[in-house]
């Protein structure tokens, strides 16, 4: 079985990205096989349960207060909304329900309140994932305490990279966090986006910091950049989608037992492209027709898709053995 390291280097993630295609491609299917079900992805369904308005300047982000991308901000929803919003997912096949949040750090009596709508989603029988910006320790654990699965929490790109897209807050501080919310046992989603104008070499920087993790985070998301009108990366140059296929090869060969989700994005992918994604690793998903506040392709697109490569979502959550 393909081993589980955490010494990775940069210089060791760029040579594997850089191996020729087909040999990255068929290594990467071979690690995929090993600890999972070619034919089963994890469906997971998002919700913005309080949108806009956020103090930090991430480029990328049509959330971010800083840029004037006419988003309208609205506050944390009701409880019960979002109860209701989970139900829904469940019955469109998604086995986690995840909830995130514009903040840059929450409150405490804001942790309180989402501590308590964990409670009642994760009764329904679903994972729960909640993104809430920098989390403290003491918060970190009351999540915990209210049956939080995972903490997604992404480290974006490369350190080298992260200061061309955010100033606001530092790498450590996200590490700071991930730490954390690892120390109060919880689970962890920590990923990136691609297609922001960064190198190879700063994806490969991005999937040795996330491999360094001990242990490795259990979701991987691979975000390819929705370009947002009003943001300074709106007019960022295209990235070949090839580039795409080898990060998540890669991602999958550091990373062999994480489920490493194909994540925002697919709406500018083509089904070809989302496939060869599939094929090289990737084997979850968004479901529904919105991520957060931008669009995703949708049920009929995605059961349409699933059926003609035969995959099916899983009834149950996926875990890679280990
Ligand atoms: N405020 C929290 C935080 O930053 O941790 C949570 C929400 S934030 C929207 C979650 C992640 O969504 C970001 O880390 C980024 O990877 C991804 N994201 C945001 N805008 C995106 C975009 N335009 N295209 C692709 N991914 C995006
Ligand atoms: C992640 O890595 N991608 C998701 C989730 N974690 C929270 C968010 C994607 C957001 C895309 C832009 C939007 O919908 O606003
Ligand atoms: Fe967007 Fe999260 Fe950055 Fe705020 S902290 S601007 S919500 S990515």
């Amino acid at each position: 079985m393909t081993e589980l390291r955490h010494d990775w280097t940069a210089d060791e993630a760029l040579a594997l990205i850089e191996r020729p295609f087909h040999d990255l491609l068929s290594t990467a299917h071979l690690a995929h096989i090993e600890r999972f079900d070619p034919s089963e992805i994890e469906g997971a369904m998002l919700l913005s349960i309080k949108t806009g308005a956020c103090p930090e300047d991430c480029a990328y982000c049509p959330q971010s207060a800083v840029h004037m991308t006419g988003l309208k901000p609205e506050p944390l929803m009701d409880h019960d909304e979002i109860v209701t919003a989970a139900e829904a997912a469940k019955a469109a096949g998604a086995t986690r329900f995840c909830m995130g949040a514009a903040w840059r750090a929450p409150n405490d009596r804001q942790v309180e309140q989402v501590a308590g709508t964990v409670e009642a989603v994760g009764a329904l029988g679903m994972e729960t994932c909640v993104t809430l910006g920098m989390l403290t320790e003491p918060q970190a654990r009351r999540l915990a305490a209210a049956g939080l699965d995972f903490y997604n929490h992404n480290l974006d790109t490369s350190p080298e990279f992260y200061g061309e897209i955010i100033t606001t807050r530092t790498y450590e501080d996200r590490l700071e966090t991930l730490g954390h919310c690892r120390d109060a046992g919880l689970g962890l989603c920590a990923g990136g986006i691609v297609g922001m104008g960064e190198s190879r070499r700063d994806r490969a920087g991005l999937l040795a910091e996330l491999a360094r993790l001990d242990p490795h985070p259990e979701s991987v998301p691979i975000n390819l950049l929705i370009r947002i009108p009003g943001t300074p990366l709106a007019d960022v140059e295209d990235l070949d989608g090839l580039e795409l296929v080898r990060t998540i090869a890669a991602a999958r060969l550091m990373m062999p037992a994480s489920v490493v989700r194909l994540s925002a994005g697919r709406s500018s992918m083509t089904d070809e492209l989302q496939a060869l994604c599939l094929h090289a690793g990737a084997n979850s998903i968004f479901l529904g027709d919105r991520l957060l506040t931008a669009d995703n392709p949708g049920d009929d697109a995605d059961s349409d898709l699933l059926e003609r490569l035969d995959v099916e979502l899983a009834a149950e959550p996926v875990t890679g053995r280990r």
